[in-house]
């Protein structure tokens, strides 16, 4: 029996009055070479959807995510059925997952292995029999009290054993549901204050845990992609992977070559950039991975994993996703809930039905700009004295500093400057959408 009284949501178009319909996500229709859900690979969140209660600082769950059911294992049980239902229902192909989300934490490491064990056999039979897959896998190393000084950065050394062991089975796990990524977000990796901290050594000794984690996965067989997520602060004040250009540096002065990043939207503006920005610093750099798609709100300084509505925001994102040449392991995990008002059951379908249009709408409007070319031809033209003369000279290593000198001197003054046109290319973006 559904768990969920509501049927299949049905692309209707962006006419249509039925607000449980989609009305510019149709899985199935080719644009661009591939059906739209290849395009977008969306994601289930496991932590958010199937057990996030809408607790905050000041008051109990408002929404009840234990459908039904009474003792620990049975309702992760009960959660595991309604996220295939879910995801059935609403097209989403994809799910992600924290260890502790999909089975309750135990009394001892050992004992927890069980019931992940358990319930890892449960979802590879709902995997089989629905065809959904696994984006990717990662362990919560930041709820549990053990934590509280970090996993990976923490002062005692048992904490950093207890938390790769930890990591070890969920990336074990991740491999046995076929998971085409794992992620580690540094959740407590970072400080509060200096006056208790040696910076050197907690920096030293995340580098350690990932390296020797993460070759364990490929010793058992882990095929899919490694992501770092950045995050600049919350819960510590000052965080070790705070956006996307630290990780870089980060992951390139420990040589920890095969990472990439999963950027969140929220992620992104915590640390004072668009979402675009983090996009394309993770692209020049190559290291373009995975999204967590979700918004934050510009009046309050905290993660508030909100569904993604902003249209420009998913028109950006899915520019930089079609320029990186689109999504590999990687796709759009709803790193998002629903507002603590909206706790009802069907409010988690219009939730996904918003989030999931506005991408929708956000790749349809994507290829369209590319399309409409004017973007890329302006960028490039800006930027064609590098492609012959002293830019050139520049690029292939020819000038030398006595040859910009000259050059320099010859002109007297630069008076080949032009305009950059912001406010001409805002409209045309502006066309390109709503014309
Ligand atoms: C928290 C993070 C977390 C990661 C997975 O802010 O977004 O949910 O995505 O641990
Ligand atoms: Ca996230
Ligand atoms: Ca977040």
């Amino acid at each position: 029996m559904d768990i969920f009284p509501i049927g299949k949501i049905a692309y209707e178009g962006s006419r249509s009055a039925n607000p449980l319909s989609f009305k510019y996500y149709n899985p199935d229709e080719p644009i661009a070479g591939k059906p739209m859900r290849e395009h977008l690979k969306f994601a289930l969140s496991w932590w958010h959807t199937m057990c996030g209660g809408g607790t905050d600082m000041f008051g109990t769950d408002t929404a009840d995510k234990r459908f039904g059911a009474t003792e620990p294992l049975d309702i992760a049980r009960r959660k595991a059925q309604a996220a295939f239902e879910l995801m059935e229902k609403l097209s989403v192909d994809y799910f992600c997952f924290h260890d502790r989300d999909i089975a309750p934490e135990q009394g001892s490491l050992a004992e927890s292995n069980k019931t992940l064990d358990v319930m890892t056999e449960e979802l590879a039979s709902l995997m089989k029999a629905t065809g959904k897959k696994c984006l990717w896998g990662t362990a919560n190393c930041f709820s549990n009290p053990r934590y509280m000084h970090g996993a990976g950065t923490a002062p005692n050394a048992d904490v950093f054993a207890f938390a790769a062991a930890q990591i070890k089975k969920a990336i074990e796990i991740t491999v046995k549901l076929g998971g085409s990524g794992y992620v580690y977000w540094g959740g407590r990796e970072g400080y509060e204050t200096l006056l208790n901290t040696d910076m050197g050594l907690e920096q030293d000794n995340l580098a350690r845990l990932l390296k020797i984690t993460s070759e364990y996965g490929r010793s058992i067989g882990f095929k899919g992609d490694y992501y770092i997520e950045p995050k600049p602060k919350e819960p510590t004040k000052h965080q070790y992977d705070f956006d996307a250009a630290t990780v870089i540096g980060f992951l390139r002065h420990y040589g920890l070559d095969e990472f990439k990043l999963n950027i969140e939207a929220n992620h992104a503006t915590l640390a004072g950039h668009t979402f675009q920005h983090e996009l394309r610093t993770a692209r020049v750099a190559g290291m373009f991975g995975s999204i967590d798609a979700n918004q934050g709100d510009m009046l309050l300084g905290w993660d508030t994993d909100q569904f993604p509505t902003n249209v420009y925001d998913a028109v950006y994102c899915m520019y930089e996703v079609l320029k990186a040449g689109g999504f590999t392991n990687g796709g759009l995990n709803f790193d998002s809930k629903q507002r603590r008002g909206s706790y009802t059951h069907e409010d988690i379908f219009h939730a996904y039905i918003a989030g999931m249009d506005t991408f929708a709408f956000g790749l349809r409007a994507a290829l369209r700009l590319i399309e409409d070319g004017r973007i890329d031809g302006f960028t490039r033209k800006r930027y064609e004295s590098w492609s012959g003369g002293i830019g050139k000279d520049i690029i292939s290593g020819k000038a030398t500093i006595e040859d910009l000198e000259r050059h320099a001197l010859a002109m007297g003054d630069v008076t080949t400057n032009t305009s950059g046109r912001q406010e001409y290319l805002e409209a045309a973006v502006n066309q390109v959408l709503w014309g």
